[in-house]
């Protein structure tokens, strides 16, 4: 509790004082009451178990991903994990998942920003992430088990021959490293290695196993193989979902509810600059996401197009599906005569050089930029939330081909009660001959 008080920014009492600071000044004071609060309800649900089940023992599962992911495709494994640790519980011990902290992302660039070890309460609602599955910060987990201290960590990697005859089959087994191992020895034979940027951890024992499956097909080996308390699963995007899209999927989904102060300022910029508010718009959204069950079709949405328009990486390969700046502009100004909107939102990773440019073609176009203060206290991760959360309220959307970001607006939208035409929309590159559109995934309740 004590670390999540630490996190409120001494820079807020000397930065100019700006709107998202004041918001955020007040959000930091709930969100302390809320982790009070999510303590409470999570050590009342050890209590039970210790005085139910006293063969429960109590097991950290730690996990990272291979390091060049993004944010959104990071939210995915948590998904992942999320569903092997309830496979896990119910089978047998106590496990906790230790939520892998945030930084060193290849596209988080904003320079001069400190940007490693951020907790996931600066991004998501904890307790609403406690209502689906035990999760804890990486600094409670060394709290609780009394330093900084892992006991096994388990590379997963492919088979090195391949799959065998062309034939896909579930299977893991113990298997040499195939890779480079990212973690050495140190003088008193522990492992050092990257752990977030927490430089004082190191694990007892590494090795590596080769996975080929859904993700609870690791729960044999955590439970019968491996008997130590805590374990990480290194290089945990190699497993696939237990169930894509389905019941277990959707309630890990729903529970991945954004912070407040994220959402607050995404709120009041709606309302601020693109006349959109919740209870003209029918998007009121539910604090208790297990209540949140809104129809397909009843939201409307704020007048404006909600764009994502995903650059970098994306054009440098030269994608077919990928349109220029004129084409998305053509695209854009089409989809707002036809829906009769005026306003249009961009969210954007585009260069500083492709904005300018940008800006020309469309000069009335909205765009949430922060303030160096703002950005230092939101951080890339937290803008990209907001730019995510303003798209998720537009009265019609059009993301960009196969991103993870764009994907992750479609579900909020979901989630929201959209109607999927408004929804599952995206850019076609200016020469893409089949353009198909993205698949609609049914939240199943
Ligand atoms: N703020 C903001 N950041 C973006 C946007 N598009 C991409 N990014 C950044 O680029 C990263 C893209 O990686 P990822 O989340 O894996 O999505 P994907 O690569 O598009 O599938 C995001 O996490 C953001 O940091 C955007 O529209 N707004
Ligand atoms: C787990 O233990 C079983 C039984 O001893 C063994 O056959 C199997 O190879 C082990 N699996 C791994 C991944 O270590
Ligand atoms: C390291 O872990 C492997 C796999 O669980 C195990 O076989 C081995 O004995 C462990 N080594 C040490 C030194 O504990
Ligand atoms: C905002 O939307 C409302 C309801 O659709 C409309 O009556 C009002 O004129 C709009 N205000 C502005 C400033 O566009
Ligand atoms: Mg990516």
């Amino acid at each position: 509790m004590a670390h999540s008080v630490k996190h409120v920014p001494v820079s807020f009492i000397v930065s100019n004082c700006s709107f998202v600071v004041f918001v955020w000044y007040f959000v930091v004071a709930l969100a302390v009451l809320e982790t009070v609060n999510a303590d409470s309800v999570f050590s009342a649900s050890h209590t039970a178990t210790v005085q139910t089940a006293a063969a429960r023992d109590l097991r950290y599962l730690l996990y990272d991903v291979n390091p060049p992911e993004g944010f959104n495709l990071r939210r995915d494994v948590y998904i992942r994990m999320a569903s092997l640790v309830k496979t896990l519980r119910k089978n047998g011990d106590d496990w906790v998942l230790v939520l892998p902290p945030w930084g060193r992302l290849y596209h988080w660039q904003s320079p001069n920003i400190h940007q490693i070890r951020i907790p996931w309460g600066e991004f998501f609602s904890l307790t609403s992430l406690q209502a689906n599955v035990p999760v804890i910060e990486y600094e409670e987990f060394i709290a609780e088990n009394g330093g900084p201290f892992i006991d096994q960590v388990l590379v997963l990697q492919n088979y090195a021959e391949g799959w065998t005859d062309g034939k896909w089959e579930e299977k893991v087994d113990e298997r040499p490293c195939i890779e480079k191992l990212m973690y050495s020895k140190d003088k008193q034979g522990y492992y050092r290695g990257w752990f977030w940027g927490y430089e004082q951890t190191r694990a007892r024992n590494v090795t590596c196993i080769s996975a080929q499956g859904h993700a609870s097909i690791m729960a044999p080996v955590l439970q019968n193989n491996i008997t130590v308390t805590s374990v990480m699963l290194d290089r945990a995007e190699t497993l696939l979902h237990d169930h894509y899209a389905g019941k277990d999927y959707w309630d890990t989904r729903r529970s991945m509810v954004f912070a407040k102060h994220l959402r607050l300022i995404g709120d009041d910029f709606r309302a601020k600059y693109l006349n959109s508010t919740d209870d003209r718009d029918h998007t009121v959204y539910s604090e208790d996401w297990t209540r949140m069950k809104a129809k397909l079709g009843s939201a409307k949405g704020g007048p404006y197009l909600g764009v994502h328009l995903r650059r970098k990486d994306f054009i440098w390969g030269h994608r077919e599906d990928v349109p220029s700046l004129k084409g998305a502009v053509k695209k854009m100004r089409s989809l707002m005569r036809k829906h009769k909107l005026d306003k249009v939102f961009i969210a954007t990773d585009a260069d500083e050089e492709e904005l300018k440019e940008l800006k020309k073609l469309l000069p009335d176009m909205v765009r949430f930029e922060p303030s160096i203060e703002d950005l230092e206290l939101l951080k890339d991760g937290g803008v990209a939330i907001i730019d995510q959360w303003i798209c998720a309220h537009a009265r019609f959307f059009i993301g960009t081909s196969v991103s993870t970001f764009s994907f992750r607006i479609h579900e909020e939208r979901e989630i929201l009660g959209f109607d999927p035409k408004t929804t599952y929309n995206r850019f076609c590159g200016d020469t893409e001959k089949e353009c198909e559109q993205p698949t609609h995934w049914k939240i199943v309740y």
